[in-house]
């Protein structure tokens, strides 16, 4: 029986492609193992060797809360006995689409998904059947999950592993994608001018989180809300990352867009896997058995997954989180200035609310092509350096940091010290 980090990653070798059921925990390029988790709570992860980690992953965006937040355990705790999958209609769906669409005004209607691929892939489906139209627009570096079509130019494992375009996707599939650079509006016009009345959607993360973290140039998102409409294509917003993050409603309530279709996960799951996707209810009602357009799953809407994110997000609102993440991502920033100030080397930081990346560049990053300015030997070390000393940031350069309302100040002292001890 494997014990310790190193022989469960010797064992899963041999049955498990590359050791990990995502490419994005292989650690590859770091000069280490992946390590195993025993549990996590709070802040804090402990691995099988009893390591400790103050953790800025966070199940990559869930964790919103902590691990393991007791509303959230407490509320699967109470569904489980009551059954764990029905295959069914139950209550609990109705209540968290209700929420959905208060919380989110530009989705009127919404169905719920596993996974943010599942989302996104959907999105994609029904812009197609209800436009009648093929083409996609997606930006270079912004990650949809493992979706054909999207799997071009992409960013998260598929950058960090030198694949953004990925073997298997079939030449036809990836020719209806059109990926442009993020923040190039005219860009977008050209190819809106090329491809006149066959663009189905423009999706993009409106805050791409997958080639490490930047923004939206001003106007960049208010003009492809009127390339969209002028044209007749859809606007997706990829909010798996940002929904219920950055603002309760999402980076669409920050900036004050509306997208036709919008895509959601991660911390509406309460860490069980959860997607959501939804928007104007004359296209989701071109969904089947209304519409013409297939989409099924016998875990949507799952009991056990409907308790946890509304225990999740009912959490989120009575502590008013938005808040506390603010203020507490504000203090980090404060602290990592101060710290990389003084320091003799190219580094930006970036953060929105409880989302945060540091490049090893001095130059601006505001798309692919910068983002791959950074120097990544130097993350590796940096990356290294930090989980020596009990700090577990994203292994890799091309993802972006998550704080919780469970990290503390005492935390983010301990993080910065060992930010400044490894670089
Ligand atoms: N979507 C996550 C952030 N880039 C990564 C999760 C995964 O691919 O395993």
């Amino acid at each position: 029986m494997a014990s310790g980090s190193s022989q469960l990653f010797a064992d899963a070798l041999k049955r498990i492609p590359g050791g990990v059921n995502s490419p994005v925990r292989a650690f590859r390029g770091l000069g280490r193992e992946p390590f195993f988790i025993e549990r996590a709570e709070g802040a804090r992860i402990w691995d099988v060797d009893g390591n400790e980690y103050i953790d800025y992953v966070g199940s990559w965006g869930p964790a919103i809360l902590g691990h393991a937040p007791a509303v959230v355990v407490d509320a699967i705790r109470a569904a489980a006995p009551r059954g764990v999958s029905f295959g069914i209609p139950n209550p609990l769906e109705v209540e968290m689409a209700e929420l959905i669409c208060r919380w989110v005004p530009s989705i009127e209607k919404v169905r719920m998904v596993n996974s943010g691929t599942e989302a996104t892939m959907s999105c994609l489906r029904l812009a197609r059947g209800f436009t009648g139209r093929d083409k996609i627009i997606k930006f270079d570096g912004c990650y949809h999950g493992h979706v054909d079509a999207l799997l071009v130019q992409a960013g998260s494992g598929a950058l960090t592993h030198g694949q953004p375009d990925s073997a298997g996707v079939p030449a036809d599939f990836a020719a209806l994608t059109i990926s442009l650079p993020f923040n190039d509006i005219e860009a977008v016009r050209v190819a809106f001018r090329k491809n006149a009345k066959a663009i189905a959607a423009v999706i993009l993360e409106p805050i791409p989180a997958n080639a490490g973290l930047y923004f939206p140039r001003e106007n960049f998102l208010e003009a492809l809300r009127e390339e969209c409409t002028r044209s007749g294509a859809l606007l997706i917003f990829d909010e798996v990352m940002t929904g219920f993050r950055v603002a309760r409603g999402g980076a669409q309530e920050l900036f004050g867009i509306r997208p036709d279709l919008t895509a959601l996960g991660k911390v509406i799951g309460g860490g069980l896997p959860v997607g959501a996707f939804g928007g104007r209810a004359e296209i989701m009602d071109q969904l089947s058995p209304d519409g013409p357009v297939y989409q099924a799953g016998t875990l949507s809407g799952n009991p056990l997954a409907m308790a946890a994110g509304l225990a999740q997000l009912h959490e989120l609102e009575r502590i008013d989180a938005w808040k506390t993440l603010e203020a507490t991502g504000a203090k980090f920033e404060e602290a990592v200035r101060a710290t990389l100030h003084d320091l003799a080397m190219a580094w930006t930081f970036h953060r929105v609310g409880s989302m945060f990346c540091l490049f090893f560049t001095q130059k601006p990053v505001a798309d692919l092509a910068s983002a791959k300015r950074s120097d990544t030997e130097k993350f590796a070390r940096y990356f290294r350096g930090c989980l020596e000393r009990g700090i577990y940031f994203a292994p890799s350069q091309f993802e972006t940091g998550f704080l919780s309302t469970a990290h503390r100040d005492s935390d983010l002292e301990a993080t910065v010290r060992a930010m400044r001890e490894s670089l």
